[in-house]
C-alpha cells in the first residue's frame, strides 16, 4: 500500500497495482479555439495552461505501471447518440455536429474529438468516447475497470466541475476510491473549479480526495525504486 500523506481531507491510501489514472477529455474541442467549448462561450486558454502538468502526471502513472484510459466526449456522425436536449440547449456559436475550424464539432473522428498530441495515448492504453458527461453512462468503462482490477482512480483532465465531477460521482457511487489530481484539471469557471475540489473533500471524503501532482508523483515514486530492485 502506498499513501499521500498529503492528500484532503485526510491521507489517501491505495496499491498501486489495482489503481488507474483516467485522464478526462482533454480534447482539442475543449482546449483549443474554435472548439466546442470556446462555441459556448468560454475563454480556453486557463484549459491550455494544465497540458504540461497532465503530461507530467501521465509519465508519473506510466513509469509506475497504473494502466491509463483516456476519455473523449464525442458523438456518431449521425447524432444518434445525441440527445436533442443536448443538441438544442441554449444558443451556442456552434451546436455539437455543425461544421467548425476543426471539423464537424464534438463528433467522433473529427479533428476537434482527438485528444490534444502532447497527451496522446500511448499503444495499449484505452481510449473510450463517451456521450455524455459521465464516463459511465452508455460505455463500458465499468467492465474495463473489472478487466483490470481497479479499486482506486487518479482523475485528472476537463472540466473540473462538468466531465471530471460527474465521472467521480458515478465512480464513488460505483465502490471506486477516487482521488483528483488539483493542478491537473481546469475549469472555465475558476471558482467552479475551487467548489468542486471543496465539496469532492468535505463531509469526509464524500465524493473523494484531491492531492497535487507533486504529492501523487512522490507517492508513487517508490514503485519505481521495488521495479528496479525486482529487476537487478
Ligand atoms: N468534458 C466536459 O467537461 N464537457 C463539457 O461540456 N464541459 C463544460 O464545462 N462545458
Amino acid at each position: 500500500m502506498r499513501e499521500i500523506a498529503g492528500a484532503q481531507p485526510f491521507p489517501f491510501r491505495f496499491d498501486p497495482a489495482t489503481t488507474a489514472l483516467i485522464v478526462i477529455d482533454m480534447q482539442r474541442d475543449f482546449i483549443e479555439e474554435g472548439g466546442f467549448g470556446a462555441a459556448l462561450g468560454n475563454d480556453v486558454r486557463p484549459l491550455r495552461a494544465i497540458v504540461p502538468t497532465v503530461a507530467r502526471l501521465l509519465a508519473v502513472a506510466r513509469g509506475a505501471g497504473l494502466p491509463v484510459i483516456h476519455t473523449r466526449e464525442c458523438h456518431r456522425p449521425d447524432l444518434s447518440d445525441c440527445p436533442p436536449a443536448k443538441r438544442e440547449r441554449g444558443t451556442p456559436a456552434l451546436r455539437i455536429g455543425d461544421p467548425g475550424p476543426m471539423g464537424l464539432v464534438l463528433i467522433a473522428g473529427e479533428p476537434g474529438a482527438e485528444i490534444v498530441p502532447q497527451l496522446a495515448p500511448a499503444a495499449g492504453e484505452i481510449v473510450l468516447d463517451k456521450p455524455g458527461k459521465g464516463a459511465f453512462h452508455a460505455t463500458d468503462l465499468s467492465g474495463h475497470l473489472a478487466r483490470l482490477g481497479t479499486r482506486s482512480l487518479i482523475f485528472a483532465g476537463v472540466t473540473t466541475e462538468v466531465c471530471v465531477q460527474t465521472t467521480m460521482r458515478e465512480a464513488n457511487d460505483r465502490g471506486f476510491a477516487c482521488l483528483l489530481a488539483e493542478d491537473a484539471t481546469e475549469s472555465y469557471f475558476p471558482a467552479f473549479k475551487e467548489a468542486t475540489l471543496e465539496m469532492i473533500r468535505a463531509q469526509g471524503a464524500i465524493v473523494g480526495w484531491t492531492a497535487t501532482v507533486d504529492r501523487i508523483a512522490a507517492a508513487l515514486a517508490p514503485a519505481e525504486a521495488d521495479a528496479e530492485a525486482e529487476h537487478g
